[in-house]
Protein backbone atom coordinates (compact mmCIF):
# COMPACT_ATOMS: atom_id res chain seq x y z
CA UNK A 1 0.00 0.00 0.00
CA UNK A 2 1.85 2.58 -1.20
CA UNK A 3 0.16 4.86 -2.77
CA UNK A 4 -2.13 6.69 -0.45
CA UNK A 5 0.62 7.76 2.43
CA UNK A 6 1.69 10.38 0.47
CA UNK A 7 2.07 13.19 3.36
CA UNK A 8 -0.59 16.35 1.95
CA UNK A 9 -3.05 16.96 -0.46
CA UNK A 10 -1.64 18.68 -3.84
CA UNK A 11 -1.94 22.66 -3.91
CA UNK A 12 -0.65 25.77 -6.37
CA UNK A 13 -0.65 25.39 -9.97
CA UNK A 14 -0.20 21.82 -10.27
CA UNK A 15 -3.60 21.37 -8.07
CA UNK A 16 -5.47 23.85 -10.97
CA UNK A 17 -3.79 21.59 -13.54
CA UNK A 18 -5.13 18.21 -12.58
CA UNK A 19 -8.10 19.84 -11.37
CA UNK A 20 -8.84 21.30 -15.24
CA UNK A 21 -7.46 17.71 -16.66
CA UNK A 22 -10.38 16.34 -14.57
CA UNK A 23 -12.93 17.99 -15.64
CA UNK A 24 -11.71 17.35 -19.39
CA UNK A 25 -11.75 13.92 -18.39
CA UNK A 26 -15.17 14.19 -16.97
CA UNK A 27 -16.39 15.98 -20.02
CA UNK A 28 -14.97 13.31 -22.30
CA UNK A 29 -16.65 10.62 -20.20
CA UNK A 30 -20.18 12.60 -20.31
CA UNK A 31 -20.03 12.59 -24.07
CA UNK A 32 -18.78 9.34 -24.25
CA UNK A 33 -21.53 8.13 -21.89
CA UNK A 34 -24.61 10.09 -22.96
CA UNK A 35 -23.36 8.61 -27.29
CA UNK A 36 -23.52 5.02 -25.47
CA UNK A 37 -26.98 5.91 -24.48
CA UNK A 38 -28.42 7.62 -27.34
CA UNK A 39 -27.47 4.33 -29.33
CA UNK A 40 -29.90 3.24 -27.26
CA UNK A 41 -32.21 5.68 -27.03
CA UNK A 42 -31.98 6.77 -30.91
CA UNK A 43 -28.92 8.79 -32.46
CA UNK A 44 -30.50 12.19 -32.48
CA UNK A 45 -31.04 12.61 -28.90
CA UNK A 46 -26.88 12.00 -28.04
CA UNK A 47 -26.29 16.10 -26.26
CA UNK A 48 -24.11 17.37 -28.71
CA UNK A 49 -26.35 17.29 -31.08
CA UNK A 50 -29.21 18.09 -28.92
CA UNK A 51 -27.94 20.95 -28.34
CA UNK A 52 -26.41 21.35 -31.66
CA UNK A 53 -30.08 21.08 -33.16
CA UNK A 54 -31.96 23.19 -29.81
CA UNK A 55 -29.09 26.12 -30.99
CA UNK A 56 -30.48 25.76 -35.09
CA UNK A 57 -34.00 26.08 -33.75
CA UNK A 58 -33.49 29.37 -31.50
CA UNK A 59 -30.97 30.71 -33.90
CA UNK A 60 -32.12 34.44 -35.19
CA UNK A 61 -32.83 34.06 -38.84
CA UNK A 62 -29.69 36.89 -39.58
CA UNK A 63 -27.67 34.81 -37.87
CA UNK A 64 -28.28 31.91 -39.67
CA UNK A 65 -28.19 33.29 -42.87
CA UNK A 66 -24.98 34.78 -42.03
CA UNK A 67 -23.64 30.96 -40.83
CA UNK A 68 -25.23 29.93 -44.07
CA UNK A 69 -23.34 32.71 -45.79
CA UNK A 70 -20.08 32.35 -44.38
CA UNK A 71 -19.56 28.56 -43.82
CA UNK A 72 -22.09 27.40 -46.41
CA UNK A 73 -23.34 23.94 -46.07
CA UNK A 74 -20.02 23.39 -43.62
CA UNK A 75 -22.11 25.53 -40.81
CA UNK A 76 -23.33 22.42 -39.07
CA UNK A 77 -19.39 21.42 -38.55
CA UNK A 78 -18.63 24.61 -37.41
CA UNK A 79 -21.97 24.99 -34.78
CA UNK A 80 -20.34 21.32 -33.69
CA UNK A 81 -17.20 22.35 -33.16
CA UNK A 82 -18.10 25.26 -31.58
CA UNK A 83 -20.18 23.50 -29.20
CA UNK A 84 -17.14 21.32 -28.51
CA UNK A 85 -14.61 24.02 -27.77
CA UNK A 86 -17.61 25.65 -25.10
CA UNK A 87 -17.59 22.41 -24.00
CA UNK A 88 -13.92 22.15 -23.35
CA UNK A 89 -13.49 25.20 -21.59
CA UNK A 90 -16.20 24.71 -19.34
CA UNK A 91 -14.82 21.33 -18.55
CA UNK A 92 -11.31 22.97 -17.95
CA UNK A 93 -13.34 25.58 -15.58
CA UNK A 94 -15.38 23.61 -13.54
CA UNK A 95 -12.12 20.85 -12.67
CA UNK A 96 -10.48 23.97 -11.26
CA UNK A 97 -12.91 25.21 -9.42
CA UNK A 98 -13.62 21.68 -8.11
CA UNK A 99 -10.14 21.67 -6.46
CA UNK A 100 -11.09 24.26 -4.12
CA UNK A 101 -15.43 23.68 -3.78
CA UNK A 102 -15.30 20.02 -4.85
CA UNK A 103 -19.21 19.90 -4.62
CA UNK A 104 -19.57 23.03 -7.02
CA UNK A 105 -17.96 21.15 -9.96
CA UNK A 106 -19.90 18.11 -10.04
CA UNK A 107 -23.23 20.46 -9.39
CA UNK A 108 -21.61 22.84 -12.71
CA UNK A 109 -20.75 19.51 -14.15
CA UNK A 110 -24.67 18.34 -13.74
CA UNK A 111 -26.45 21.25 -14.46
CA UNK A 112 -25.10 20.89 -17.80
CA UNK A 113 -26.56 17.85 -18.08
CA UNK A 114 -29.85 19.34 -17.35
CA UNK A 115 -28.90 21.88 -20.73
CA UNK A 116 -28.48 18.95 -22.86
CA UNK A 117 -31.41 17.26 -21.68
CA UNK A 118 -33.52 19.95 -22.35
CA UNK A 119 -31.96 20.80 -25.32
CA UNK A 120 -32.77 17.26 -26.35
CA UNK A 121 -36.63 17.07 -25.11
CA UNK A 122 -37.35 21.00 -26.31
CA UNK A 123 -36.62 20.01 -30.33
CA UNK A 124 -39.43 19.56 -32.79
CA UNK A 125 -38.89 16.22 -33.11
CA UNK A 126 -38.86 15.03 -29.40
CA UNK A 127 -40.55 12.05 -28.70
CA UNK A 128 -40.63 13.10 -24.72
CA UNK A 129 -38.42 12.36 -21.62
CA UNK A 130 -36.49 9.44 -22.96
CA UNK A 131 -34.86 12.09 -25.01
CA UNK A 132 -33.23 13.64 -22.15
CA UNK A 133 -31.85 10.46 -20.55
CA UNK A 134 -28.34 10.23 -22.36
CA UNK A 135 -27.55 13.79 -21.23
CA UNK A 136 -28.79 12.37 -17.93
CA UNK A 137 -26.65 9.53 -17.38
CA UNK A 138 -23.74 11.20 -19.11
CA UNK A 139 -23.86 13.65 -16.56
CA UNK A 140 -24.64 11.66 -13.55
CA UNK A 141 -21.52 9.59 -14.41
CA UNK A 142 -19.59 12.70 -14.94
CA UNK A 143 -19.86 14.50 -11.93
CA UNK A 144 -19.08 11.31 -9.91
CA UNK A 145 -16.00 11.12 -12.10
CA UNK A 146 -15.37 14.38 -11.40
CA UNK A 147 -16.04 14.49 -7.17
CA UNK A 148 -13.77 11.35 -7.23
CA UNK A 149 -10.85 12.62 -9.54
CA UNK A 150 -10.65 15.76 -7.16
CA UNK A 151 -10.51 13.32 -4.13
CA UNK A 152 -7.48 11.73 -5.16
CA UNK A 153 -5.92 15.27 -5.07
CA UNK A 154 -6.66 15.75 -1.79
CA UNK A 155 -8.62 18.13 0.09
CA UNK A 156 -6.29 21.72 0.21
CA UNK A 157 -8.87 23.91 2.61
CA UNK A 158 -9.34 21.16 5.01
CA UNK A 159 -6.11 19.73 6.63
CA UNK A 160 -4.13 22.48 8.66
CA UNK A 161 -1.08 20.46 8.67
CA UNK A 162 -0.89 20.55 4.92
CA UNK A 163 -0.51 24.03 4.89
CA UNK A 164 2.98 22.89 7.12
CA UNK A 165 4.31 20.74 4.80
CA UNK A 166 5.61 22.62 1.38
CA UNK A 167 7.57 19.32 1.10
CA UNK A 168 4.59 18.10 -0.36
CA UNK A 169 4.20 20.03 -3.68
CA UNK A 170 7.33 18.71 -4.77
CA UNK A 171 7.55 15.66 -7.03
CA UNK A 172 9.88 13.89 -5.82
CA UNK A 173 8.26 14.02 -1.96
CA UNK A 174 5.38 12.85 -3.96
CA UNK A 175 6.80 9.71 -5.93
CA UNK A 176 8.52 7.99 -3.41
CA UNK A 177 6.27 9.00 -0.77
CA UNK A 178 4.83 5.55 -0.22
CA UNK A 179 8.66 5.14 1.64
CA UNK A 180 8.64 8.29 3.12
CA UNK A 181 8.08 9.02 6.54
CA UNK A 182 4.21 10.91 7.11
CA UNK A 183 4.72 14.32 7.91
CA UNK A 184 0.79 14.25 9.55
CA UNK A 185 -0.86 11.85 11.66
CA UNK A 186 -1.86 9.24 9.24
CA UNK A 187 -5.85 9.10 9.44
CA UNK A 188 -5.81 12.76 8.12
CA UNK A 189 -3.01 11.80 5.19
CA UNK A 190 -5.68 9.25 4.35
CA UNK A 191 -8.55 11.53 4.24
CA UNK A 192 -7.05 14.30 2.03
CA UNK A 193 -3.40 13.22 1.05
CA UNK A 194 -2.67 13.72 -2.85
CA UNK A 195 -2.58 10.76 -3.90
CA UNK A 196 -0.67 10.45 -6.75
CA UNK A 197 -0.70 6.85 -8.69
CA UNK A 198 -4.68 6.88 -7.50
CA UNK A 199 -5.23 9.89 -9.93
CA UNK A 200 -3.46 8.45 -12.49
CA UNK A 201 -4.71 4.95 -12.39
CA UNK A 202 -8.46 7.04 -11.80
CA UNK A 203 -7.79 9.27 -15.04
CA UNK A 204 -6.43 6.66 -17.43
CA UNK A 205 -9.09 4.12 -16.59
CA UNK A 206 -11.61 6.71 -16.51
CA UNK A 207 -10.30 7.77 -20.25
CA UNK A 208 -9.97 4.79 -21.48
CA UNK A 209 -13.27 3.54 -20.41
CA UNK A 210 -15.55 6.87 -21.54
CA UNK A 211 -13.06 6.02 -24.97
CA UNK A 212 -14.85 2.70 -24.99
CA UNK A 213 -18.14 3.37 -24.26
CA UNK A 214 -17.62 6.39 -26.72
CA UNK A 215 -16.67 4.19 -29.63
CA UNK A 216 -19.41 1.29 -28.53
CA UNK A 217 -21.85 4.32 -29.00
CA UNK A 218 -20.51 5.22 -31.80
CA UNK A 219 -20.86 1.86 -33.78
CA UNK A 220 -23.90 0.94 -32.58
CA UNK A 221 -25.40 4.66 -33.47
CA UNK A 222 -24.20 3.71 -36.85
CA UNK A 223 -25.91 -0.22 -36.91
CA UNK A 224 -28.74 1.93 -36.60
CA UNK A 225 -28.64 3.34 -40.42
CA UNK A 226 -27.26 -0.28 -41.49
CA UNK A 227 -30.85 -1.57 -42.25
CA UNK A 228 -31.97 2.09 -43.90
CA UNK A 229 -28.79 1.70 -46.33
CA UNK A 230 -30.19 -1.65 -47.04
CA UNK A 231 -33.54 -0.42 -47.85
CA UNK A 232 -32.00 1.92 -50.13
CA UNK A 233 -29.70 -0.59 -51.90
CA UNK A 234 -32.82 -2.36 -52.65
CA UNK A 235 -34.91 0.02 -54.33
CA UNK A 236 -35.66 -0.39 -57.89
CA UNK A 237 -37.66 2.38 -59.31
CA UNK A 238 -40.38 2.03 -62.12
CA UNK A 239 -40.16 3.20 -65.36
CA UNK A 240 -42.40 6.21 -64.80
CA UNK A 241 -45.54 6.30 -67.00
CA UNK A 242 -44.98 9.72 -68.15
CA UNK A 243 -41.74 10.57 -69.15
CA UNK A 244 -39.99 13.88 -69.22
CA UNK A 245 -39.02 14.67 -72.49
CA UNK A 246 -35.64 14.86 -73.30
CA UNK A 247 -33.23 17.69 -72.53
CA UNK A 248 -33.54 19.99 -75.86
CA UNK A 249 -30.41 19.92 -78.00
CA UNK A 250 -29.26 23.79 -77.43
CA UNK A 251 -30.10 23.89 -73.29
CA UNK A 252 -26.60 22.50 -72.38
CA UNK A 253 -24.15 25.31 -73.75
CA UNK A 254 -20.57 24.22 -73.40
CA UNK A 255 -19.06 26.93 -71.83
CA UNK A 256 -16.13 26.80 -69.42
CA UNK A 257 -16.91 27.55 -65.90
CA UNK A 258 -21.05 27.94 -66.64
CA UNK A 259 -23.32 25.64 -64.24
CA UNK A 260 -24.07 22.29 -65.67
CA UNK A 261 -27.82 22.16 -66.77
CA UNK A 262 -28.26 19.25 -64.93
CA UNK A 263 -26.63 19.53 -61.59
CA UNK A 264 -25.36 15.66 -60.39
CA UNK A 265 -26.68 14.13 -57.09
CA UNK A 266 -22.98 14.99 -55.54
CA UNK A 267 -22.94 18.60 -56.19
CA UNK A 268 -26.42 19.30 -55.86
CA UNK A 269 -26.65 21.72 -52.60
CA UNK A 270 -28.25 20.82 -49.65
CA UNK A 271 -29.69 23.10 -46.46
CA UNK A 272 -31.72 21.67 -43.34
CA UNK A 273 -31.68 21.85 -40.02
CA UNK A 274 -30.91 18.02 -39.48
CA UNK A 275 -27.38 17.43 -37.67
CA UNK A 276 -27.42 13.59 -38.43
CA UNK A 277 -28.94 12.77 -41.53
CA UNK A 278 -32.18 10.46 -40.96
CA UNK A 279 -31.52 7.30 -41.61
CA UNK A 280 -35.04 6.11 -43.22
CA UNK A 281 -35.65 2.31 -43.87
CA UNK A 282 -38.41 2.09 -46.99
CA UNK A 283 -39.47 -1.28 -45.84
CA UNK A 284 -41.07 0.55 -43.26
CA UNK A 285 -41.72 3.92 -44.32
CA UNK A 286 -45.26 5.18 -44.29
CA UNK A 287 -46.78 8.77 -45.34
CA UNK A 288 -50.25 9.95 -43.75
CA UNK A 289 -52.73 11.85 -45.48
CA UNK A 290 -55.11 13.04 -42.98
CA UNK A 291 -56.83 16.55 -41.86
CA UNK A 292 -59.25 19.34 -43.03
CA UNK A 293 -61.52 17.67 -45.77
CA UNK A 294 -59.89 14.42 -46.23
CA UNK A 295 -62.48 12.50 -47.21
CA UNK A 296 -60.24 9.28 -47.32
CA UNK A 297 -57.70 9.56 -45.19
CA UNK A 298 -54.87 6.94 -46.46
CA UNK A 299 -51.70 5.70 -45.08
CA UNK A 300 -49.16 4.68 -47.61
CA UNK A 301 -45.98 2.75 -47.85
CA UNK A 302 -43.13 2.93 -50.00
CA UNK A 303 -44.31 -0.11 -52.13
CA UNK A 304 -48.07 1.21 -52.23
CA UNK A 305 -46.12 4.68 -53.61
CA UNK A 306 -44.14 2.79 -56.33
CA UNK A 307 -47.47 1.33 -57.86
CA UNK A 308 -48.57 4.31 -58.98
CA UNK A 309 -48.08 5.95 -61.98
CA UNK A 310 -45.24 8.05 -61.65
CA UNK A 311 -43.73 11.36 -63.66
CA UNK A 312 -40.65 12.07 -64.53
CA UNK A 313 -40.10 15.82 -64.34
CA UNK A 314 -37.26 18.04 -64.60
CA UNK A 315 -37.30 20.90 -61.74
CA UNK A 316 -35.07 23.18 -60.80
CA UNK A 317 -34.68 23.96 -57.00
CA UNK A 318 -33.58 27.33 -55.23
CA UNK A 319 -33.31 28.01 -51.65
CA UNK A 320 -35.06 31.15 -49.83
CA UNK A 321 -31.73 31.48 -48.12
CA UNK A 322 -30.01 31.83 -51.72
CA UNK A 323 -28.20 34.98 -51.82
CA UNK A 324 -27.83 36.76 -54.71
CA UNK A 325 -25.52 35.37 -57.34
CA UNK A 326 -25.43 32.59 -54.60
CA UNK A 327 -24.82 28.65 -54.94
CA UNK A 328 -28.47 27.41 -53.65
CA UNK A 329 -30.22 26.62 -56.64
CA UNK A 330 -29.65 23.08 -58.38
CA UNK A 331 -31.69 21.57 -61.11
CA UNK A 332 -32.25 17.77 -61.11
CA UNK A 333 -34.45 14.80 -62.96
CA UNK A 334 -37.03 13.50 -60.37
CA UNK A 335 -39.31 10.74 -60.79
CA UNK A 336 -42.09 10.67 -58.42
CA UNK A 337 -45.77 10.83 -57.69
CA UNK A 338 -48.51 13.52 -59.01
CA UNK A 339 -49.23 15.05 -55.77
CA UNK A 340 -52.71 16.53 -56.75
CA UNK A 341 -53.67 12.84 -58.31
CA UNK A 342 -52.79 11.27 -54.70
CA UNK A 343 -54.78 13.95 -52.94
CA UNK A 344 -57.65 14.05 -55.03
CA UNK A 345 -58.33 9.88 -53.69
CA UNK A 346 -58.20 11.34 -50.95
CA UNK A 347 -61.24 13.44 -51.70
CA UNK A 348 -58.92 17.03 -50.80
CA UNK A 349 -60.68 19.91 -53.22
CA UNK A 350 -58.16 22.83 -53.84
CA UNK A 351 -60.03 26.27 -52.30
CA UNK A 352 -61.03 27.89 -55.44
CA UNK A 353 -63.23 24.38 -55.81
CA UNK A 354 -64.59 24.70 -52.25
CA UNK A 355 -61.89 22.83 -50.52
CA UNK A 356 -62.01 24.03 -46.59
CA UNK A 357 -57.86 23.49 -46.52
CA UNK A 358 -55.69 26.23 -48.07
CA UNK A 359 -52.22 24.76 -46.49
CA UNK A 360 -50.87 21.58 -46.76
CA UNK A 361 -48.82 21.02 -43.61
CA UNK A 362 -45.72 18.56 -44.49
CA UNK A 363 -44.00 16.79 -42.16
CA UNK A 364 -40.48 14.82 -42.01
CA UNK A 365 -38.95 12.34 -39.79
CA UNK A 366 -36.96 14.78 -37.87
CA UNK A 367 -39.72 16.85 -36.85
CA UNK A 368 -39.62 19.37 -40.04
CA UNK A 369 -42.96 21.01 -40.86
CA UNK A 370 -43.25 23.15 -44.45
CA UNK A 371 -46.75 24.31 -45.45
CA UNK A 372 -47.35 24.91 -49.25
CA UNK A 373 -50.45 26.64 -50.60
CA UNK A 374 -53.14 23.58 -51.51
CA UNK A 375 -54.06 25.47 -54.72
CA UNK A 376 -50.73 25.73 -55.91
CA UNK A 377 -50.26 22.22 -55.23
CA UNK A 378 -53.46 21.15 -57.30
CA UNK A 379 -53.42 23.66 -60.01
CA UNK A 380 -52.13 21.57 -62.40
CA UNK A 381 -48.27 22.01 -62.03
CA UNK A 382 -46.38 18.95 -61.28
CA UNK A 383 -46.09 19.03 -57.48
CA UNK A 384 -44.69 15.95 -56.58
CA UNK A 385 -43.84 12.92 -53.84
CA UNK A 386 -40.61 12.26 -55.59
CA UNK A 387 -38.76 8.80 -54.61
CA UNK A 388 -36.06 9.56 -57.30
CA UNK A 389 -33.54 11.79 -58.56
CA UNK A 390 -30.96 11.46 -61.62
CA UNK A 391 -31.45 8.49 -62.15
CA UNK A 392 -31.06 7.28 -58.59
CA UNK A 393 -33.31 7.08 -55.47
CA UNK A 394 -32.77 9.64 -53.80
CA UNK A 395 -29.79 10.20 -52.00
CA UNK A 396 -30.42 9.92 -47.69
CA UNK A 397 -28.79 14.10 -47.86
CA UNK A 398 -32.07 14.70 -50.55
CA UNK A 399 -34.93 13.06 -48.68
CA UNK A 400 -34.64 9.29 -48.90
CA UNK A 401 -36.82 8.09 -49.51
CA UNK A 402 -39.59 10.39 -50.50
CA UNK A 403 -39.60 14.18 -50.32
CA UNK A 404 -42.24 16.89 -51.58
CA UNK A 405 -41.27 19.02 -54.57
CA UNK A 406 -43.40 21.75 -55.97
CA UNK A 407 -42.28 23.88 -58.99
CA UNK A 408 -42.12 27.51 -59.00
CA UNK A 409 -42.03 27.65 -54.69
CA UNK A 410 -39.17 27.69 -52.01
CA UNK A 411 -37.47 24.83 -50.98
CA UNK A 412 -38.81 25.69 -47.23
CA UNK A 413 -42.13 26.29 -48.26
CA UNK A 414 -42.49 23.01 -51.10
CA UNK A 415 -39.72 20.41 -50.34
CA UNK A 416 -40.33 18.61 -47.45
CA UNK A 417 -37.14 15.49 -47.29
CA UNK A 418 -37.80 12.44 -45.22
CA UNK A 419 -41.46 13.26 -45.41
CA UNK A 420 -43.77 11.29 -42.85
CA UNK A 421 -46.91 12.87 -42.82
CA UNK A 422 -49.26 15.77 -44.51
CA UNK A 423 -51.71 17.28 -42.77
CA UNK A 424 -54.34 19.52 -44.67
CA UNK A 425 -54.72 22.89 -42.61
CA UNK A 426 -55.06 26.49 -42.92
CA UNK A 427 -52.51 29.20 -42.99
CA UNK A 428 -54.37 31.12 -40.19
CA UNK A 429 -54.67 27.93 -37.88
CA UNK A 430 -51.12 26.74 -38.61
CA UNK A 431 -47.80 28.27 -38.53
CA UNK A 432 -44.63 25.96 -40.27
CA UNK A 433 -41.17 25.85 -38.63
CA UNK A 434 -39.88 28.90 -40.54
CA UNK A 435 -42.71 30.69 -40.53
CA UNK A 436 -42.69 30.58 -37.17
CA UNK A 437 -39.45 32.11 -37.30
CA UNK A 438 -40.21 35.30 -39.03
CA UNK A 439 -40.10 33.84 -42.72
CA UNK A 440 -43.23 34.73 -45.09
CA UNK A 441 -45.83 32.14 -44.59
CA UNK A 442 -45.84 31.76 -48.71
CA UNK A 443 -42.35 32.27 -51.28
CA UNK A 444 -42.76 32.08 -54.66
CA UNK A 445 -39.85 31.38 -56.27
CA UNK A 446 -38.03 34.81 -57.26
CA UNK A 447 -36.76 35.95 -60.96
CA UNK A 448 -33.21 35.52 -60.77
CA UNK A 449 -30.01 35.32 -62.70
CA UNK A 450 -26.45 34.52 -61.80
CA UNK A 451 -22.96 35.17 -63.55
CA UNK A 452 -21.15 31.97 -63.22
CA UNK A 453 -18.36 32.83 -65.42
CA UNK A 454 -15.88 35.28 -65.04
CA UNK A 455 -15.42 34.95 -61.40
CA UNK A 456 -15.42 37.90 -58.94
CA UNK A 457 -11.85 38.95 -59.37
CA UNK A 458 -11.19 37.22 -62.73
CA UNK A 459 -8.29 38.30 -64.67
CA UNK A 460 -10.02 37.67 -68.70
CA UNK A 461 -7.42 38.65 -71.38
CA UNK A 462 -8.98 41.66 -73.61
CA UNK A 463 -10.50 40.41 -76.69
CA UNK A 464 -13.56 38.20 -76.48
CA UNK A 465 -14.44 36.92 -73.04
CA UNK A 466 -17.48 34.80 -72.35
CA UNK A 467 -19.96 36.07 -70.09
CA UNK A 468 -22.06 33.08 -68.51
CA UNK A 469 -24.18 31.69 -66.46
CA UNK A 470 -27.63 30.41 -65.48
CA UNK A 471 -31.43 32.72 -65.08
CA UNK A 472 -34.26 30.80 -63.18
CA UNK A 473 -37.92 31.90 -62.62
CA UNK A 474 -39.62 28.79 -61.99
CA UNK A 475 -43.23 27.60 -63.32
CA UNK A 476 -43.05 31.42 -64.99
CA UNK A 477 -40.18 30.79 -67.51
CA UNK A 478 -37.42 32.92 -68.62
CA UNK A 479 -37.82 35.19 -71.56
CA UNK A 480 -34.99 37.40 -71.33
CA UNK A 481 -31.77 37.54 -69.90
CA UNK A 482 -29.34 40.53 -70.25
CA UNK A 483 -26.11 42.10 -69.28
CA UNK A 484 -24.46 45.77 -68.72
CA UNK A 485 -20.63 46.55 -68.58
CA UNK A 486 -20.17 48.95 -65.87
CA UNK A 487 -22.66 51.87 -66.77
CA UNK A 488 -23.32 51.03 -70.40
CA UNK A 489 -26.29 49.84 -71.83
CA UNK A 490 -28.52 46.62 -71.63
CA UNK A 491 -27.35 44.09 -74.14
CA UNK A 492 -29.28 41.17 -74.63
CA UNK A 493 -27.70 37.72 -73.86
CA UNK A 494 -27.97 34.73 -76.01
CA UNK A 495 -30.14 32.41 -74.25
CA UNK A 496 -30.03 28.24 -74.11
CA UNK A 497 -32.52 26.80 -75.65
CA UNK A 498 -36.00 26.29 -72.68
CA UNK A 499 -36.34 22.50 -71.23
CA UNK A 500 -39.31 23.50 -69.04
CA UNK A 501 -40.40 26.71 -67.55
CA UNK A 502 -39.74 25.23 -64.31
CA UNK A 503 -35.94 24.48 -65.10
CA UNK A 504 -33.97 27.46 -65.35
CA UNK A 505 -32.03 28.65 -68.76
CA UNK A 506 -28.12 28.97 -69.26
CA UNK A 507 -27.05 32.24 -71.06
CA UNK A 508 -24.09 33.70 -72.69
CA UNK A 509 -22.93 36.71 -73.93
CA UNK A 510 -19.61 37.36 -75.59
CA UNK A 511 -17.85 40.38 -74.80
CA UNK A 512 -15.08 42.11 -76.13
CA UNK A 513 -13.25 42.81 -72.96
CA UNK A 514 -11.35 46.28 -72.73
CA UNK A 515 -8.17 46.60 -70.76
CA UNK A 516 -9.00 47.61 -67.23
CA UNK A 517 -11.19 47.11 -64.26
CA UNK A 518 -15.38 46.27 -64.65
CA UNK A 519 -18.31 45.67 -63.44
CA UNK A 520 -20.37 43.17 -65.28
CA UNK A 521 -24.33 42.76 -63.97
CA UNK A 522 -27.60 40.90 -65.35
CA UNK A 523 -30.92 40.98 -65.44
CA UNK A 524 -33.61 38.56 -66.19
CA UNK A 525 -37.23 39.19 -67.59
CA UNK A 526 -39.62 36.02 -67.04
CA UNK A 527 -42.75 35.05 -69.24
CA UNK A 528 -45.18 37.42 -67.11
CA UNK A 529 -42.88 40.28 -68.51
CA UNK A 530 -41.69 41.19 -65.29
CA UNK A 531 -37.99 42.08 -65.56
CA UNK A 532 -36.03 41.30 -61.88
CA UNK A 533 -35.80 44.50 -59.87
CA UNK A 534 -32.55 46.27 -59.07
CA UNK A 535 -33.98 46.50 -55.42
CA UNK A 536 -31.38 44.57 -53.27
CA UNK A 537 -33.78 42.91 -50.66
CA UNK A 538 -32.59 40.60 -47.45
CA UNK A 539 -33.34 36.71 -47.87
CA UNK A 540 -36.00 37.27 -45.12
CA UNK A 541 -38.70 36.84 -45.17
CA UNK A 542 -39.41 35.80 -48.33
CA UNK A 543 -36.33 35.78 -50.53
CA UNK A 544 -33.21 38.27 -51.88
CA UNK A 545 -33.92 40.30 -54.89
CA UNK A 546 -31.55 42.39 -56.48
CA UNK A 547 -29.20 41.91 -59.56
CA UNK A 548 -25.85 40.30 -59.43
CA UNK A 549 -22.55 41.78 -60.64
CA UNK A 550 -18.93 40.84 -61.06
CA UNK A 551 -16.07 42.81 -61.01
CA UNK A 552 -13.20 41.63 -63.19
CA UNK A 553 -9.64 42.69 -64.19
CA UNK A 554 -8.97 42.65 -67.93
CA UNK A 555 -5.24 42.42 -68.36
N1 LIG B 1 -36.94 17.60 -43.36
C1 LIG B 1 -36.48 18.73 -43.90
N2 LIG B 1 -36.81 19.05 -45.16
C2 LIG B 1 -36.36 20.18 -45.74
C3 LIG B 1 -35.54 21.07 -45.01
C4 LIG B 1 -35.20 20.73 -43.68
O1 LIG B 1 -34.50 21.46 -42.97
N3 LIG B 1 -35.68 19.56 -43.16
N4 LIG B 1 -35.09 22.23 -45.61
C5 LIG B 1 -35.84 22.73 -46.76
C6 LIG B 1 -35.14 23.77 -47.48
S1 LIG B 1 -34.99 25.26 -46.68
C7 LIG B 1 -34.67 23.59 -48.74
S2 LIG B 1 -34.06 24.89 -49.63
C8 LIG B 1 -34.69 22.27 -49.37
C9 LIG B 1 -33.30 21.88 -49.82
O2 LIG B 1 -33.30 20.62 -50.37
P1 LIG B 1 -31.93 19.91 -50.70
O3 LIG B 1 -31.12 19.90 -49.44
O4 LIG B 1 -32.24 18.55 -51.21
O5 LIG B 1 -31.25 20.76 -51.75
O6 LIG B 1 -35.17 21.27 -48.51
C10 LIG B 1 -36.26 21.64 -47.71
N5 LIG B 1 -36.71 20.47 -47.02
MO1 LIG C 1 -34.20 26.69 -48.12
Amino acid sequence: MDHDVSPAPLRGIKRLSLGALSGLIAGYAAIAVAELVSAAVRPESGPVIAVGGAAIDRTPPAVKDWAIRHFGTNDKLVLQLGILTVLTVLALVLGALATRWRVIGSLGVLAFGVVGALAATGRPDSVGVRDALPSVVGAVVAAGLLYWLIGRLGQAGRSAHAADTPAAEHDDAVATGGSATPAHPAEDSAASGWDRRGFILAATAAAAASTGAGLAGRALNGSQGKNAIASRKDVVIPAPSSRAAPVPRGAALRIDGISPFMTPNGDFYRVDTALVVPKVDATSWKLRIHGKGVARERTLSFDDLLKMPLIERNITLACVSNEVGGPYVGNARWIGVRLADLLKECGVKPPSEGGPADQLVARSVDGMTIGSPVEDVMDGRDAMLAVGMNGQPLPFEHGFPVRMLVPGLYGYVSACKWIQDIELSTFDDYDSYWVKRDWAQKAPIKTQSRIDTPKPFGRPRTGTVMVAGVAWAQHRGVDKVEVRVDDGPWEEARLATEDTRDTWRQWSYPWQATKGGHTLTVRATDRTGRTQTDKRTPTIPDGASGWHSVVVTVD
